[in-house]
């Protein structure tokens, strides 16, 4: 098969005929979606042919290939992506111009899938970008949620979710592929039985589901690979339980439907705690025992080795979510192929590594012993003979040390449950945390006991977002102004940015990297504008925090600063006129049933309608907080930053990338040595970087020493004022108890510590207006930030992941 000639009358003919003959419509009475499904269909034309190249190489090829299992992935808009990295984006702009279509309005209308919480289902979908660029033999493996993250508006400045129906339009990047279709089990029981005289487990299953495949493409920048991204879908076995419909009873036979449809009926909208736990434990097994059958039966031949199996392929489990597959992976060789346990095992260990996202305990996922056996009880069987086997191995090596075996057992009692980070780490090759900081607060901490047992499981890979993404795409201008410097090749060899430093002392350029920045700020402007009807004034200060809310990342710091400046103003202490004019951009979702992130969240637009509407600040401060953050829109808040927040209390946040594509796009990071900021200020230097804070060691030293926040509030008088503001009811007109939870946990709770932080944080900030009071020296600043941030690409993560853990080999 060949694709469609990579020319402008080539493009309009296809288009043309997708429109016509998919769409059964004619140019003339085209809508809007008409038109962008067939450009969808039209770009997916064009790769389709390589796609099934690639597909059938993968399948021929005896090289290992990496298996990403992800419980997310944040894609974000795939038009734009998919028309460079094939190459395509100025004759598509060309063509569609010829048809009387501005590519933009295609651009605007496409719905992004929101099938991620956040920074680790972003992550996720920068690695299959970077594996495809890479070209190393991979696929990426998933669910595909019917509803998404949530959508975010506001109601009287409070969260309100609704539901994302991401699929309304149509789905044109995906395929769908039911004769792949696996089936999942449920519940039941286990038997033993005699297999020819071998005494064998089986289980038997009281339910199952059908998984249907859709596969997405997922192209390398300009290197004619395509990988596949594949998300499962369930759905009843059979779509109507016939014999119950016939005997009239239609709403038992459409209930038992939805019940299997539930299953990938919706993202759990949690960050950082696992809830909904059934129907959680349900989709993440789901989606790795469809995964491993998919692989086992599409890949493997019927003679395979399955002693060879770790040379052909690496399951990657991104976080605990994943982390059933191992079990699963177990009853399949064990009870399917009939391996013993020991021959089983030392496959099963070789084939698994962990990433670890987290420090949060709470974060680490637990299940109970209970739901465990009931939903799957053979995996259960199996989990506690990991367990006893791995504790033997314990004892063998440390002795009769109760402290040490109970704290390392897989299964821990009271409540009777099952740890499957410590899973994750008995069964994985390798355990990986995603910066330095973290890696190391992970071996010393979370793991410490497991890392002294065995050390050279751990290592670090530090996270990265994709250049194609969030340069090229957010960020066109900067990336014209880099390309004139530098050439071309940067954006897939970043650290090639290093040859911008010398530019930074260069007058024409810091003025061209100004007026780009500028140019964002315009372009953001458009946005705000169309989408929530406000707009940032020109000669403002961009200062952002955009990330998911909780109080680890510490927005209610961000707060206390803009609350500090509004009352030097009004009480006279400080004139207006002698404020930086700063607007605050904040995006966050919280989770639905998180109350104080959710208060925080109303407390941000309470603050912010005050602030805005006051005379007396003469329009120097705003604040605005658009709602529904995505990843369409931080591709265009990002770009026109200024100052980047990364304020975590040390030790809380794993690594952040986030912070990595403000500094890639010349914002300046006022931050905690907290996750990869550590990383991003050794880089960048700390001239160009605004440190504040404790360090971690400092963090735990106050902890232990017993946190007292009244004792900071009491030596800090601006403080104490501010808090005593938001008490008063300033900013929920005059009633003292909306906002009273916030400052009580504050000054009385908060394992978070906002207040121990905030005279530092107070003063990094007015650093910062001195130094962009020299706004020569600050793009000077910014130039560095991005010249010596190339490391951040993911595909340096990648290739780490490669040389530290898959040992798999890009194919050409
Ligand atoms: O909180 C971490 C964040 O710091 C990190 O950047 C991201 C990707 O590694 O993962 C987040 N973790 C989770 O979402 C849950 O473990």
């Amino acid at each position: 098969m060949s694709s469609p000639p990579a020319t402008v009358d080539g493009f309009v003919r296809e288009f043309l005929v997708n429109l016509n003959l998919e769409r059964g419509v004619a140019l003339s009475s085209a809508t809007e979606t008409d038109k962008y499904l067939a450009l969808a269909s039209t770009v997916r034309d064009y790769l389709v042919a390589r796609w099934l190249e690639d597909q059938r190489m993968q399948r021929a090829d005896q090289s290992k290939a990496v298996c990403y299992l992800s419980a997310e992935y944040l894609l974000g808009r795939q038009l734009d992506n998919n028309l460079l990295a094939s190459g395509l984006t100025e004759i598509a702009t060309e063509a569609l111009a010829a048809c009387g279509i501005d590519i933009d309005t295609m651009r605007a209308h496409e719905v992004e899938p929101g099938l991620g919480n956040g920074g680790l289902g972003r992550l996720a979908a920068c690695f299959i970008d970077s594996l495809a660029t890479l070209s190393v033999p991979s696929i990426g493996y998933g669910i595909r949620y019917e509803y998404g993250i949530f959508r975010q508006v506001f109601r009287d400045g409070q969260q309100v979710e609704k539901p994302d129906a991401w699929l309304a339009l149509g789905s044109p990047w995906e395929f769908r592929h039911p004769e792949a279709a696996q089936t999942v089990s449920f519940a039941g029981h286990t038997e033993t039985y005699d297999d020819d005289g071998v005494l064998r487990s089986r289980w038997v299953p009281a339910w199952s589901v059908r998984a249907v495949p859709y596969n997405y493409m997922v192209p390398g920048y300009q290197n004619g690979r395509v990988n596949t991204l594949r998300l499962w879908s369930a759905e009843a076995t059979k779509a109507f339980d016939l014999r119950t419909f016939n005997s009239g009873d239609y709403v038992e036979a459409v209930r038992a439907q939805t019940f299997a449809e539930n299953i990938s009926k919706v993202l759990y909208p949690e960050d950082s705690t696992p809830q909904g736990k059934e129907l959680r434990l349900q989709q993440q097994y789901f989606f790795v025992a469809a995964s491993i059958a998919d692989y086992m039966s599409k890949v493997l031949p019927d003679d395979f080795d399955l002693a060879t199996l770790p040379d052909r392929v690496i399951f990657q489990l991104n976080d605990t979510h994943p982390v059933i597959a191992v079990p699963e992976m177990m009853r399949v060789l064990v009870d399917e192929r009939k391996l013993d346990w020991d021959a089983a095992w030392a496959i099963t260990q070789k084939c698994f590594a962990y990433t670890c996202h987290t420090l949060l305990p709470e974060a680490l996922e637990v299940w109970s012993v209970d739901l465990l056996g009931r939903l799957l009880p053979r995996h259960l069987e199996i989990i506690y003979r990991i367990n006893d086997e791995f504790l033997l191995a314990v004892r063998e090596r440390f002795g009769d040390d109760e402290r040490r075996l109970r704290d390392m057992s897989i299964v821990s009692e009271n409540p009777a449950s099952v740890r499957m980070a410590y899973l994750a780490t008995v069964a994985g090759a390798k355990v990986n945390g995603v910066a330095e900081l973290h890696s190391q607060l992970l071996r010393e901490k979370v793991l410490h006991d497991f890392d002294e047992m065995m050390p050279e499981k751990f290592t670090n890979v530090t996270n990265g977002v994709t250049p194609r993404r969030f340069m090229r795409l957010a960020n066109p201008e900067l990336s014209d102004l880099i390309t004139a410097a530098l050439g071309t090749g940067w954006l897939t060899d970043l650290e090639r940015l290093r040859e911008l430093e010398s530019y930074a002392e260069d007058a024409d350029f810091r003025a061209a990297f100004a007026d780009v920045k500028a140019a964002n700020k315009r372009r953001l402007n458009e946005v705000l504008l169309a989408r929530d009807g406000f707009a940032i004034a020109d000669d403002h200060l961009l200062d952002v925090m955009v990330k998911r809310l909780h109080e680890y990342k510490r927005q209610m710091l961000k707060v206390l600063h803009i609350v500090t400046l509004y009352e030097r103003v009004v009480s006279g202490r400080v004139a207006a006129s002698d404020l930086q004019p700063r607007t605050f951009i904040f995006g966050a979702k919280a989770a639905p049933g998180y109350a104080m992130a959710k208060r925080v969240i109303h407390l941000i637009n309470a603050v912010g309608s005050v602030v805005n509407n006051d005379p007396r600040l003469e329009g120097r401060l705003k604040v605005v907080f658009p709602p529904n953050y995505n990843v369409t829109l931080a591709e265009r808040v990002i770009p026109a930053a200024d100052l980047s927040e990364q304020i975590s209390l040390a030790g809380k946040e794993a690594s952040g990338t986030g912070n990595m594509k403000f500094a890639l796009n010349g914002a300046l990071t006022i931050g905690t040595d907290d996750g990869a900021n550590v990383e991003i200020r050794e880089l960048v230097g700390d001239d160009n970087f605004f440190l504040f804070g404790m360090s971690e060691p400092e963090v735990e030293a106050l902890w232990a020493s017993g946190y007292r926040p009244g004792e900071f509030a009491q030596a800090d008088d601006e403080l104490r004022r501010s808090l005593d503001l938001i008490s008063s009811g300033a900013f929920s007109g005059g009633d003292r108890s909306t906002f009273e939870p916030i400052v009580s946990n504050l000054l009385y709770d908060d394992r978070f510590m906002v207040l121990a932080d905030y005279t530092a944080y107070i003063a990094a900030q007015e650093r910062v207006d001195a130094a962009y009071a020299d706004r020569d020296g600050w793009t000077r600043s910014a130039i560095l930030n991005v010249a010596r941030t190339g490391f951040f690409s993911s595909d340096r993560s990648i290739r780490d992941y490669i040389d530290r853990i898959w040992h798999a080999q890009p194919v050409r």
